[in-house]
């Protein structure tokens, strides 16, 4: 039997989540238009034939702006560099630029089987450029990774072949290493990311990264899942943005949560969400170590 844990890194809004999800066939990570959506890392086990994939989705690597969290950041999604038996580097497959190189340098010493993946391939439109870009990368780089695969995460192309080369690289075990549940973050981790989640989505840039959420009740009622939560804002401003008019925005909030959580709970679920200003929370390290 094959099994081991694969970390799937990057800089931040290359298509990591997406790709994690699709991996593990379940909705678990955010995945949005905006960078800096995942701030912890995501584990989740994909078990097929003699294989346990363990994948490990992290938060996109920066070293550029808001310095104190994105040392938190940064110290999450390095800390599973560390554990990783393969990783997988995202990048868009139409650029390596100087912050793709800086990931390249966290990885350079490390002996762990490397796998290059070109992703957002299906944007591609004129078809052999593909090899341009192959025959462009520079030759460290191609001799840094163990693998280099084209790939997209909106159309599901290469995924099988990606897992089947993750596969080669993974220790063999005689017996199974994993517990057989899904991931190791709580149930209450998930609900609250999809509150986060709906709030990234629907709201304007800058917002969503002065919020955090908390999950106060998660009670399952015979065939009812009651969740409650509270999104706390940073500025006082913010609250009516949030509940947007006679509470509009909070409800598409609410609803988009709703779905996911129902679909990945299997259950009915009610959802309450309050909104609260919090002038203590600053990107505080307390919310970030969390779930950790
Ligand atoms: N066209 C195209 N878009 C993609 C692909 N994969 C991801 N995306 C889009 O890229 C954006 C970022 O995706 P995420 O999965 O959230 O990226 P991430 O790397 O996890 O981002 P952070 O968590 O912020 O570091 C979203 O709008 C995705 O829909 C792909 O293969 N093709
Ligand atoms: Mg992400």
């Amino acid at each position: 039997m094959y099994s081991g844990n694969i970390s799937i890194i990057g800089k931040p809004n290359v298509g990591k989540s997406t790709l994690f999800n699709l991996l593990i066939s379940k909705h678990l990570a955010g995945e949005t238009s905006k960078p800096q959506t995942t701030r912890h890392t995501i584990d989740g086990l994909l078990e097929e034939n003699d294989t346990e994939f363990l994948f490990v989705d992290t938060p996109g690597i920066n070293f550029n702006i808001r310095k104190n969290f994105n040392r938190l950041l940064n110290k999450n999604a390095l800390s599973a560099i560390y554990d990783a038996d393969v990783i997988i580097h995202v990048v868009n497959y139409f650029q390596l630029d100087s912050d793709d190189k800086k990931v390249i340098e966290n990885i350079r010493a490390l002996k762990t089987p490397k796998i290059l993946v070109l992703n957002k391939i299906d944007l591609d439109k004129k078809k052999n450029k593909l090899l341009d870009i192959l025959s462009d990368l520079p030759k460290d780089i191609v001799d840094l990774y163990d693998e280099i695969i084209p790939a997209s995460s909106k159309n599901s192309f290469s995924i099988v072949e990606l897992k089947n080369i993750v596969r080669k690289y993974l220790p063999q075990n005689k017996k199974k290493q994993y517990k057989n549940i899904l991931s190791s973050k709580p149930d209450k981790f998930f609900a609250a990311e999809f509150i986060r989640e709906a709030c990234i989505t629907f709201l304007s840039v800058e917002l969503p990264y002065s919020l955090h959420v908390e999950i106060e009740e998660f009670n399952h009622e015979h065939k009812l899942l009651s969740i409650s939560a509270t999104i706390y804002l940073k500025k006082k401003s913010h609250v009516s943005i949030v509940v947007g008019k006679n509470g509009s925005m909070l409800v598409k909030i609410s609803k988009y949560a709703r779905l996911n959580s129902e679909k990945l709970f299997n259950k009915k679920v009610y959802l309450k969400i309050f909104v609260k200003y919090d002038a203590k929370w600053k990107d505080s390290e307390f919310f970030l170590n969390s779930y950790n």
